[in-house]
């Protein structure tokens, strides 16, 4: 459709506004509407930029409709419901999400084509809606999906960010981070709801009243202000909300007299402070007021969130409602420590607020709030300074304190026998150096249900992490292994492999019923279904090569092994084992001789994620992949034998291109480090075959298809604490593939850069980052042997294939509707509550 792309909308198309409309025609004048009466640019101007938004309005036209109707019906109906509470949400983009889930690809397809455009162009115009990090933050959305696909009762509550995650830039010094303005233009899927907004209060101090009660007054307050994201459900009328808080000040906050009295930062002080809370996800926490301002962060999702629930639990049934039926009303679901503070909000709220006793409160407060965990990384494990909490949230740390002097009361009546564990297992840690309160064990104490994500996971949080609490509460610790919406992750990311599956398995129901794709076993050694299955993985490789041209300029060969790792750079996931296996493939390629070099299997060897602004090992590992890649790419001797790319700005929407086109893709975190991982799932799901420690989801992956179609390496997670003790008493020896990959590196192979810090992480004997403490060196001889396995597999064309096919077929568990129906019926208790 490009040049034939209209600049001027369409005279013949009448603008009319009818959100029902079905044929395209319709459809088409709808868009024409929202072009002419919703302007956000010049008029008559109608370019893909315009086209995409007057699209997307047309489309929340038609979502806002069934929208309003889910929550005029949980209103009615008054079910228990779900609080989702996350500091991130990785949405992506919408568009393509939205039309598919309401089953109007070919009317909209049709009705652009009308209009002169192409559906395919449009929806790239829109921008990733960037709230998250990485795994967390898109798990988190994809839990969305599945709460509304499967028509449960469910918010999600989070903080609209200005500035979402940093866009990555490449440039020869290696990664820089500017700001992503998401918001730029404007969303066209948020709706500001003027009527909701609520005080949230900082700072100030606790006064006693006479009755013995207790109120926080002074200090700042801002106000918390709601906008709605709709999240539809696959082909259900339920959608449900993202609720995302903006912080404002209002306008008797903005000080006339001093800002005509030319003190206008002054005059403006409140305003500038509340517009601080929601600029940047994350904003860098090394300085004191960078911590601070993260608290507020976390505080002001938790306050918020709670006063709109509190609100939504009186405003029904009126005066009759019953405190004590609160928890049967209300689940609240922390994802992570980031919303711990809801804990302590949520008994305030109850007891200098609404009135309550502290039984009372702490009886409803704990039958309410379930919390996830998702790292077993100490410096992960958040730890809130005491005095920044004190002079941020005095009355919480009140409570806070009472929680925990009544929790080591209980260990000491109860359980005398963990009485030299409570200086653990309590909340404050009151070392004079350096008083913390511990959010993880505040969630443990507190919630009446914890989780972790993967099998193995869940394992080890009972075994060591919170092992001394699991003998005071054995129920209270369940797992629930993570998952992944079938629909973005499949059926909208690769059209073409999902008609194949529906033709076969003659039916489309796997898309909300993942556990069909293991009827694909039957096909997998069908000639027929392997031409039809390698034909549209052949369509997704060009696309992706097509993409990698576009953002690197270079040219790969479709024909070669397609090798991906993406994740957030960290060095416990290891992409330095995966640059020193291609620095090593590299070296073995030159010796060889160009008949040598025929028999090899050609790669293409993709690796992006983006490093943490402060985190400068991170960002060596992403210099170092550049830098081979200038040498290898531009090497012509071996350069159609190896290819090695680095993705930049890696996002969901770089991932909805890379997934559908992978044939291999590497999992390779120290064992016990990564809590499940749930790209492995994405990338099994499309039929892409693992290579992998056994380390979180990667455990649960392998069984379910089969360890024949698994490439395993590495040390197992009981063996890491063992090897790391070896190492410091000198007995680790080093293979020569190893050493020889890392002289490599220091001959001055891939430039002048100084490597010495990075390739000193990986020697020494002991210590954390020194002394190889993630065992790359010890875990480099049998990835090596793996990838060989890889080299031999893909050679027998017929073999890979099955492989590929078991893979997808063996991905049934992996959805999130089966996560998160276990959730509802296992830790929330609530039920479908699905609109007529
Ligand atoms: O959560 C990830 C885990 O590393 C991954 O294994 C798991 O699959 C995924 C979903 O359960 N954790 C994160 O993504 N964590 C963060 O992004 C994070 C953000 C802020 C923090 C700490 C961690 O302060």
């Amino acid at each position: 459709a490009k040049g034939s792309a209209k600049s001027r909308i369409s005279g013949q198309i009448p603008a009319k506004s009818n959100p029902t409309a079905k044929v395209p025609s319709e459809i088409a004048a709808n868009i024409n509407y929202h072009a002419q009466y919703s302007p956000h640019f010049s008029p008559f101007k109608f370019e893909p930029e315009q086209a995409f938004y007057a699209t997307a309005e047309s489309v929340r036209d038609r979502l806002t409709q069934q929208w309003n109707e889910t929550y005029s019906y949980f209103h009615k109906v008054d079910p228990k419901q779900t609080y989702y509470f996350s500091m991130e949400y990785l949405q992506g983009r919408a568009l393509t999400n939205a039309i598919g889930n309401l089953d109007i690809q070919d009317g909209y397809a049709d009705a652009l084509k009308k209009l002169g455009h192409d559906l395919e162009e449009i929806v790239e115009q829109e921008k990733d809606a960037a709230l998250g990090n990485g795994g967390l933050g898109r798990l988190a959305s994809c839990f969305l999906d599945s709460m509304a696909t499967l028509n449960l009762p469910a918010w999600g509550y989070g903080l609209r960010y200005r500035y979402g995650l940093f866009k990555q830039l490449i440039t020869k010094e290696g990664q820089q981070e500017i700001a992503e303005d998401w918001l730029e233009k404007f969303s066209p899927w948020e709706v500001v709801r003027h009527d909701v907004v609520y005080p949230v209060r900082f700072f100030g101090q606790v006064q006693a009243k006479p009755d013995g009660s207790r109120k926080w007054v002074g200090g700042e307050v801002i106000q918390a202000l709601a906008y709605d994201v709709p999240i539809p459900g696959y082909r259900t009328k339920n959608t449900i909300s993202l609720r995302l808080w903006e912080a404002k000040a209002g306008a008797e906050d903005f000080n006339l007299f001093l800002f005509n009295d030319g003190q206008h930062e002054t005059a403006a002080q409140l305003h500038s402070s509340a517009q601080q809370i929601c600029a940047v996800l994350y904003p860098g926490d090394a300085t004191e007021n960078g911590k601070l301002l993260r608290l507020k962060q976390q505080f002001f999702l938790c306050s918020a969130s709670l006063q709109d629930i509190i609100f939504r639990f009186k405003e029904r049934k009126e005066g009759e409602r019953q405190w004590s039926e609160f928890p049967n009303k209300v689940a609240v679901q922390l994802n992570d420590t980031h919303p711990t503070l809801a804990i302590p909000e949520l008994m305030r709220l109850l007891m200098d607020e609404e009135g309550l006793g502290w039984d009372e409160a702490w009886n409803i407060t704990t039958r309410t709030i379930a919390y996830t965990n998702h790292t077993v990384l100490p410096e992960a494990l958040e730890k809130w300074s005491q005095p920044v909490m004190w002079k941020l949230l005095p009355r919480l740390m009140e409570i806070i304190e009472e929680i925990d002097k009544r929790f080591i009361k209980f260990i000491h009546y109860e359980r005398a026998d963990l009485e030299n564990k409570i200086s653990q297992m309590c909340i404050l840690d009151n070392n004079p150096q350096k008083p913390v309160v511990r959010m993880a064990n505040l969630c443990v104490v507190s919630a009446h249900t914890v989780n972790g994500v993967a099998q193995l996971h869940s394992d080890i949080l009972k075994a060591e992490l919170f092992a001394d609490y699991v003998s005071v509460w054995p129920t209270k610790f369940q797992n629930k292994t993570n998952g992944i919406t079938p629909r973005r992750w499949l059926r909208f990311c690769s059209p073409e492999l999902s008609i194949i599956i529906t033709k076969w398995l003659k039916t489309d129901q796997w898309v909300t019923n993942l556990d069909r794709l293991t009827d694909l076993r039957k096909f997998a050694d069908n000639k027929d279904f392997h031409a039809e299955w390698a034909s549209a993985k052949m369509a997704n490789k060009q696309r992706l090569a097509q993409y990698i041209q576009r953002v690197t300029g270079v040219s790969i060969n479709p024909n070669s092994l397609f090798d991906i790792q993406v994740k957030r750079i960290h060095e416990y996931k290891r992409q330095l084992l995966n640059i020193l296996g291609a620095i090593y493939r590299y070296k073995k390629l030159k010796a060889m001789s160009p008949e040598e070099r025929k028999n090899t299997t050609p790669r293409t060897i993709m690796i992006g994620g983006k490093a943490f602004a402060t985190y400068t090992n991170a960002k060596r590992i992403v210099k170092l992949v550049n830098d081979v890649g200038a040498v290898v790419n531009n090497d012509h001797e071996v350069n159609d034998f190896l290819k090695v790319i680095f993705v930049p700005n890696y996002n969901v929407s770089v991932a909805e291109v890379l997934i559908p086109g992978s044939e291999l893709s590497q999992h390779i975190s120290t064992a016990g480090m990564e809590a499940s991982g749930t790209s492995n799932m994405k990338f099994a799901l499309n039929g892409c075959l693992i290579i992998g420690t056994l380390d979180g989801a990667n455990v649960e992956i392998r069984e379910e298809i089969g360890e024949e179609n698994f490439f395993l390496f590495g040390a197992k997670a009981d063996d890491v604490p063992r090897l790391r003790k070896e190492r410091e008493n000198g007995l680790f020896k080093p293979d020569p593939r190893f050493e020889e990959a890392k002289q490599f590196i220091r001959s001055g192979a891939f430039g002048s850069y100084d490597y010495t810090p990075l390739l000193e992480s990986l020697e020494g004997n002991t210590g954390y980052g020194r002394g190889d403490y993630f065992l790359v060196g010890h875990d480099f001889p049998s990835y090596m042997d793996a990838q060989t396995r890889v080299d031999q597999a893909y050679k027998d064309r017929k073999k890979w294939i099955k492989m590929s096919i078991l893979s997808t077929a063996g991905s049934g568990k992996f959805s999130s509707d089966r996560t998160i129906a276990q959730y509802a019926k296992e830790i929330w208790n609530i039920e479908e509550c699905r609109v007529p």
